[in-house]
């Protein structure tokens, strides 16, 4: 057994009555697109119907926290408010400095965005040294590691209704 990654979720969740938002940066597509199908087939597997899982995209990662809090405040004032929004970008370093600035902004922001909303928001972002770190927990390197966006979709559940009453 694995010693990293979320193991086994804790409870049967029902899922079929929840909303979930996915918000990715369309920078490293392809494998922002893998991630984003594990995350979809996760949600899914707790019984979240299809149409309920509402799937936007925005330019790149530093967009992430501002475009979070538009996107559930349009879905708010749609009158079909999310229980749980999850975040996707994929951070690849390069040879200045934009990356860290990046990195940290955007996980302080995403962290914060749990509280100001006071809604779960999932840390969906890779932050990687190298393509194939990224596309290993993408799991788009056969037999290396699982596929990310899937512990993001159980988070995602777990946090919406663990501590429900
Ligand atoms: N966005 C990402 O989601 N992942 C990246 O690896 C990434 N690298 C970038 C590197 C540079 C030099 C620049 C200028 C932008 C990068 N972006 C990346 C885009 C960034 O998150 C944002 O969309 C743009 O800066 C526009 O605000």
């Amino acid at each position: 057994m694995a010693v990293k990654g979320l193991g086994e979720v804790d409870q049967k969740y029902d899922g079929s009555k929840l909303r979930v938002g996915i918000l990715h940066a369309r920078w490293n597509a392809k494998i922002i697109s893998a991630l984003v199908e594990g995350a979809i087939q996760r949600l899914k597997s707790f019984g979240l119907l299809e149409e309920n899982i509402i799937v936007e995209s925005i330019p790149g990662s530093f967009e992430l926290p501002y475009g979070t809090k538009l996107f559930v405040d349009k879905q708010k004032k749609l009158g079909k408010p999310l229980d749980a929004v999850i975040p996707i970008g994929v951070l690849i370093k390069g040879s200045t400095m934009h990356f860290e600035y990046i990195c940290d902004s955007v996980t302080h922001q995403l962290m914060k965005l749990n509280f100001e909303l006071n809604l779960p928001v999932i840390f969906g972002v890779l932050t990687c040294l190298t393509d194939e770190q990224a596309e290993a927990r993408a799991g788009l390197i056969e037999g290396k590691m699982h596929n990310h966006g899937e512990d993001w979709g159980a988070a995602a559940v777990e946090m919406a209704l663990k501590f429900q009453v």
